[in-house]
């Protein structure tokens, strides 16, 4: 992995300079099914969501050119299924800490401004690829829905049962996308047709596919993450 994805590394190795952990740090990048790792993670997460949350909040994440897609490595990863979820009853509900909840059809969403980012998706399990993701800002939505100020995280319900929580500050960010296009086509089922997430700052398995309900909270619930509650990094930074 090292080797592989030089850019995560490093600000890994920022982190782990300033918290002093080097070697010992390193373990909380792996897929956390042992005692060790889950222990490790509970213990230094609120340090590290503290200066990654400072880290990406003041830099954008450069993108690739168009030229540098990779259509082919993108894999598909669903635990289960592909849920069929019928366009014409989607909607996308925004609720929780906000002061005006929101519920948007797919056609109100792609009446929205549209943004496009090239970007690298990375997944724990060894890949990586670099993809065009279309679609709109999450911090446009959730301003509609007026955010209240003790809101600090973000839960995302998926169709298939699958559900994620982030930090606000990494939700908000202006690279942060709920995307109906892959590559400059329109999104497939498997990739999380009608809409996923989609952002450079996290990996794979923080953004969720078939998103339809998006809940803003003042604290994180038992439940973080499908993954995470298996033992995976709740911040899951890149
Ligand atoms: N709803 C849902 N979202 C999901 C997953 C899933 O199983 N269900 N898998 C995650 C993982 S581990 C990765 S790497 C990416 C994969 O996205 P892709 O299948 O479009 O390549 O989706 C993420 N989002
Ligand atoms: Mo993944």
């Amino acid at each position: 992995m090292s080797l592989i994805f030089p850019k995560r590394v490093l600000s890994r190795r920022q982190l782990l300079k300033i918290s002093g952990l080097t070697g010992m740090g390193l373990l909380l990048d792996s897929c956390g099914s042992s005692l060790l790792s889950e222990t490790m993670g509970r213990t230094f997460e609120p340090l590290n969501q503290k200066l990654q949350e400072l880290l990406l909040t003041q830099h954008p994440i450069p993108e690739f050119p168009l030229s540098a897609i990779e259509p082919d490595k993108l894999l598909i990863n669903t635990f289960d299924f592909s849920p069929k979820i019928d366009l014409t009853q989607f909607r996308l509900k925004i609720d929780g800490e906000v002061d005006q909840p929101k519920q948007f059809s797919m056609t109100e969403i792609q009446n929205f401004p549209l943004t496009s980012m090239v970007i690298r998706h990375v997944c724990v399990e060894g890949w990586a690829a670099i993809v065009q993701w279309s679609g709109v800002r999450l911090r446009d939505l959730i301003s509609l829905a007026q955010p209240r100020s003790n809101a600090r995280y973000v839960y995302f319900k998926s169709a298939d049962g699958y559900y994620e929580s982030w930090d606000i500050a990494s939700a908000l960010h202006p690279q942060t996308l709920m995307v109906y296009e892959k590559n400059g086509q329109p999104l497939p089922v498997a990739n999380g047709a009608p809409l996923r997430l989609a952002s450079p700052i996290k990996l794979g398995y923080k953004q969720s596919k078939w998103v339809t309900q998006i809940t803003l909270v003042d604290q994180l619930l038992p439940m973080k993450g499908y993954w995470e509650d298996r033992g995976y990094e709740w911040f899951a930074g890149l």
